[in-house]
């Protein structure tokens, strides 16, 4: 990843609170601080502009020393002057200068009236309530100190994609309401529905006049504001979600929209066509030669002006789309109404909450034509898995409610544990008489790459199998994904007639993206199932879906477009 503007500006900060706290020339540190500014104010990446081999000592405030310090930052990710001033003061003191909200003077103060000179001190300080008792600080600002403190240990955590979904149609909702408000548009990580999202970004256009950045910060979630202004302000849910607004105007909306969807690389690669056209592209628009702008209302007109189709935000990752974009062939992603049917759930026989008649109305209620009635095998005894008696018991009870029900069809499977030699924790005689078997892992994760590899294509072997459920068995910011050899896998269950699932639970998504596409390009088919324990988890298929267009997967490219019929047939190994 290239250095941000914002990692630079954070450095010239640092070195400035340390010339303070040393007492330097006050006019050296306020070179720093000013900088600092302009960098993160600036529009045009530095990264960007260095490797272009533009010229920095253009920029305000820049001169041929900080030109120097930048380009060193841009190429080795550091600084050695920050090193050295870092050594020169005690590690407490740099530890501190990590929390937000407190500088140099500060610090002076806490180090003179309490004697604090690390974090661990201030954190018990502020603890006993010694900190509010200083002049300046107060109970507030002793308050914010522990939160950030707390932030600071916890800095890398993401949110799950779905986690964020409520909130982020609020918020659009909400923004859309506002008087004077013309357009509010969710991007970024949001828009291109990664699994997880860093921080949410929002872009409005609005009259001149308009209010919304004071309804954005007063939104009713909002914890606290980091910043405010005119065309950006960023704020922090009470969830610890990060959101960043930015108001644009309407001639750039399209260019901003583009450019803060992302992802960085993608945008990074149009703008390099763009240079090669002699064409200037930024977030305000496309401008030619003598400055004009000729494109930014609309996406439609970035890519116009690249010779390029407007293409899906799950497609720009750089991976190959904007090739596929000048050859005329983007796929034609696949949408949850190409969905015929769900092919994994539980109902309250194993470890779901619903009854299979309440699953079997809310897939109709849904416009399924099938839904597989998965429950564990016995050795899954936390979700009450069914030895093979009682799952035969169950399959009469499905052919019962079969024979009953109108309009959707109830396929007798089972979500069979693979046991860790690869046998499969239910006997042939009993998967033979079922629709369907789902094989999966939920133990012994940890087994090396050849072993796992063998383990789930032993499973495969057993013609009962038809399909590889959550294949990696990973959990997302919880347990890694199994190590496997994922192109033997796929091979495998081409070879046998099998399938990999794309579970959307949102914790799982598993099969990932990048896996999809590996699938498709060796024309292995994609199940996209709920792995619903409950009714409304029946509509988790979106997520699924969302993942399986990250991984480019078209209609034909997804087992369950298929209507029954077809489907069975391709069930048959
Ligand atoms: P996240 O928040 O970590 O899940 O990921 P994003 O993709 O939402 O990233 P974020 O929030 O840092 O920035 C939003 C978009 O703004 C990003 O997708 C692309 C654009 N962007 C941010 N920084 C740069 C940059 O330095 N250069 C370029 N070309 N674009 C950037
Ligand atoms: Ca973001
Ligand atoms: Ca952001």
């Amino acid at each position: 990843m290239a250095v941000t503007n914002n990692e630079i500006a954070v450095i010239f900060n640092r070195i400035g609170d340390i010339l303070e706290i040393q007492g330097e020339n006050p006019f050296r540190v306020r070179a720093y601080r000013n900088a600092a500014r302009m960098v993160q104010g600036l529009s045009s990446s530095l990264a960007e502009m260095v490797e272009q081999g533009e010229s920095l000592e253009a920029l305000p405030t820049i001169g041929k020393d900080l030109a120097a310090k930048i380009r060193e930052i841009v190429t080795t990710g550091s600084l050695r002057k920050l090193r050295q001033l870092e050594t020169s003061v005690s590690p407490g003191v740099v530890d501190l200068l990590k929390v937000p909200g407190l500088g140099p003077k500060r610090l002076k103060l806490l180090r003179d009236y309490l004697n604090i000179h690390d974090v661990n001190e201030l954190e018990n300080a502020a603890r006993q309530g010694l900190v509010r008792q200083l002049p300046g600080f107060g109970q507030k600002t002793e308050q914010n100190i522990l939160r950030e403190l707390q932030d600071l240990q916890h800095r890398v955590r993401r949110f799950l994609w779905a986690e964020v979904e409520d909130i982020a149609e609020q918020l659009v909702t909400y923004l859309r309401k506002q008087p004077g408000v013309k357009k509010v548009e969710m991007a970024g990580s949001y828009r291109r529905r990664r699994e997880t999202v860093g921080d949410l970004d929002i872009l409005v256009s609005a009259a001149k006049d308009s209010k919304v950045m004071d309804a954005f910060t007063a939104f009713e979630a909002v914890e606290r504001v980091i910043s405010k202004g005119h065309t950006r302000s960023t704020v922090v849910l009470r969830t610890g979600l990060q959101v960043d607004l930015r108001v644009v105007p309407q001639v750039s909306f399209g260019a901003a929209w583009h450019y803060f969807t992302g992802s960085k690389a993608h945008n990074i690669a149009v703008r390099v066509m763009g240079v090669q056209r002699g064409l200037k592209v930024n977030e305000y628009g496309i401008f030619d030669k003598r400055g004009k702008r000729i494109a930014g209302r609309t996406e439609k007109e970035i890519y116009d002006q690249m010779e390029l189709q407007w293409m899906e935000p799950e497609l720009r990752e750089q991976r190959g789309e904007l090739e596929a974009a000048a050859a005329g062939r983007l796929p034609k992603l696949v949408v949850g109404s190409d969905l015929r049917g769900d092919l994994h759930c539980h109902t309250t026989r194993s470890d779901g909450q619903n009854s299979m008649e309440a699953m079997a109305n809310a897939a109709k209620t849904l416009g399924h034509d099938y839904l597989a009635i998965t429950e564990h095998s016995l050795h899954l005894r936390v979700a009450r898995g069914l030895a093979a008696d009682d799952l035969l018991a169950h399959c009469e009870a499905i052919d019962r409610l079969n024979g009953k029900r109108k309009g959707i069809r109830l396929l007798k499977g089972v979500e069979v544990d693979i046991l860790e030699d690869g046998s499969l924790d239910m006997p042939d005689h009993v998967l033979q008489r079922l629709d369907i078997c789902l094989g999966a892992i939920h133990f012994a994760f940890g087994l090396s790459e050849q072993k796992q590899t063998e383990r789930v294509i032993r499973a495969m072997d057993n013609p009962n199998v038809n399909i590889l459920a959550h294949p990696t068995a990973r959990l997302i910011g919880k347990r890694s994904a199994c190590r496997l050899d994922m192109e033997q896998v796929m091979d495998a269950a081409l070879e046998r007639g099998c399938y990999l699932e794309l579970n959307s639970q949102p914790q799982r998504l598993d099969l990932n993206d990048v896996y999809c596409r590996m699938a498709k390009e060796r024309g292995l088919k994609v199940v996209i199932s709920t792995d619903a324990h409950s009714t409304g988890q029946l509509g988790y298929l979106r997520y699924g879906v969302a993942q399986a267009r990250r991984g480019w997967l078209e209609k034909g490219d997804v087992l369950n477009t298929r209507g029954l019929t077809s489907l069975l047939k391709m069930l048959q190994r």
